[in-house]
């Protein structure tokens, strides 16, 4: 093992340049040509690769920093052999291409030259350079960078878009969020199959659509003895959907505890006196009211986008998931606003008996604007859940605790709830989204402020 610096290659005609990201920390073994930081001048971005694969023992570059040709990025831990080669970053002769070269090499290795001064890479290319670089451009960029911030190109990189042929229309050309949305959707568009047909495609899909590299193609057999089932129809087409959702939608969730110890008590009670009644009340049923409440007093949770158009319903369908022998169902307590915790606790029952024995109408299992995934009857802490599109959050639950709780003085046992939020991003921000918690939370914490 020895220690080299990776430096800064030539970066073409820039004098100095901003760090504006760090895509490694003290520890990470990087590979050759992986992204060690992204700067940014006034005219463009790139990434500075590595030039040689190992371990990073040392970062020598922070955020904000300006760095040149020559500036010392990373000490890195690597093999003898490669150690003793040398180190082309180091070198004034620009170890990697000028920064148009550097992008379009992470764009489209096949098309753009790398200068012949870097080392073949070790190993596979890193995921992000190897999602792009699969979708095969029809053209390779030969002048300028894609201009876009860094939250941009990272949302590129998460989506597999090579931002080399995403037309930007912000700014001085400079390429939005949108822009890159709209690149997903028309290469989605592209793909002219109906949800039916999406259904027939093999689950792990071909990627085709979004230009990722071909799906895994393993012998598993050859490994050891396998069975091989068809996935049923249910199960391919609410794959299908997950997979647009988590796709298309920026999604962000937000975790927090509800302290229901009150509630739970009032639940027990509630249980006790309607014993006779068949119907049992779990605590689906009082987090469908207080999301009722928290959605009337944040609309936007409530709300539809449609183009550059929010839709914001003033009815209150609240979809629960359920599992069923079949798969994933969604049937949906309509007008939840103006049913009571025990009505709904009857219909929820109702509608579950019916999606395990697969006799759900279609009608029961639309109008949802917003869901709740509830797996608090099964366990676990917190989850993500994928967001039920055209709505733009879904709350997920999982089972409560007795945890010590301190109230000032003393620690004393609640029983408190996980919660896990997930919203779109695009129309709600993380303030609201952390209100929103907080509001439940409050709600779920003394349920007669439901009243107020
Ligand atoms: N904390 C602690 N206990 C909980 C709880 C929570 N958050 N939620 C439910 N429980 C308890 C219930 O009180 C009940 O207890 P008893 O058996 O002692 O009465 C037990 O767990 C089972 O509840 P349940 O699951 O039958 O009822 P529910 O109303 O909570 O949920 C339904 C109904 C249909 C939503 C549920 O059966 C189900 O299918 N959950 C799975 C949903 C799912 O798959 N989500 C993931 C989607 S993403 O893939």
């Amino acid at each position: 093992m020895a220690m080299m610096d990776v430096t800064v290659p030539d970066i073409g005609d820039f004098d100095e340049v901003a760090v504006i990201e760090l895509l490694v920390k003290v520890g990470d073994s990087v590979k050759a040509e992986q992204s060690l930081i992204t700067v940014e001048s006034d005219k463009a971005s790139m990434e500075i690769p590595c030039s040689h694969a190992g371990v990073v023992k040392e970062l020598k570059v922070k955020l904000g920093d300006k760095v040149k040709q020559g500036s010392v990025v990373v000490v890195l831990e690597v093999a003898g052999a490669s150690a003793a080669a040398p180190a082309p970053a180091a070198a004034p002769a620009a170890p990697v291409a000028a920064p148009s070269a550097v992008h379009v090499a992470a764009t489209a290795p096949t098309a753009a030259p790398v200068s012949p001064a870097v080392p073949a890479p070790s190993a596979e290319p890193v995921a992000p350079a190897a999602v792009v670089a699969a979708h095969a451009p029809t053209q390779t960029p030969t002048t300028g960078l894609p201009h876009a911030s860094p939250s941009i190109r990272k949302l590129a990189r998460q989506l597999g878009v090579p931002l080399a042929e995403v037309k930007g229309t912000g700014t001085k050309g400079r390429i939005t969020e949108d822009d890159v949305q709209a690149f997903t959707r028309s290469v989605m568009a592209g793909d002219t199959r109906t949800q039916a047909q999406a259904a027939k495609a093999p689950a792990g899909g071909d990627g085709a659509a979004l230009g990722l590299i071909a799906w895994p193609k393993v012998d598993f057999a050859k490994f050891g003895p396998i069975e091989r089932k068809e996935m049923g129809r249910i199960k391919k087409i609410s794959g299908a959907n997950l997979l647009r959702n988590a796709i298309m939608i920026p999604a962000v969730t937000n975790h927090d505890d509800a302290d229901i110890t009150d509630l739970e008590a009032f639940r027990v009670l509630t249980n006790k006196e309607n014993e006779k009644s068949g119907i049992k009340v779990t605590m689906l049923a009082f987090l469908i009211k207080a999301c009722v409440a928290a959605l009337k007093k944040y609309p936007e949770f409530n709300s539809s986008l449609d183009g550059d158009a929010l839709v914001y319903k003033n009815y209150w369908h609240i979809g629960f998931a359920a599992d069923t022998p079949n798969g994933l169902m969604v049937p949906v307590i309509k007008d939840a606003d103006k049913k009571g915790v025990l009505q709904i606790s009857q219909e929820m029952g109702d509608l579950a008996k019916k999606a395990r024995e697969g006799k759900l109408s279609p009608a029961e299992m639309s109008g949802a604007t917003f869901t709740i995934s509830s797996l608090g009857g099964i366990g676990g802490r917190y989850f993500t859940p994928i967001i039920n599109a055209p709505e733009v959050a879904i709350l997920g639950v999982c089972k409560s605790n007795m945890e010590p709780v301190w109230d000032g003085k003393a620690f004393v046992p609640r029983l408190m709830l996980p919660l896990s939020l997930t919203w779109d991003h695009r129309v709600i921000d993380g303030a609201a989204a952390a209100r929103f918690n907080v509001y439940l939370g409050q709600i779920l914490g003394d349920f007669r402020r439901v009243l107020l």
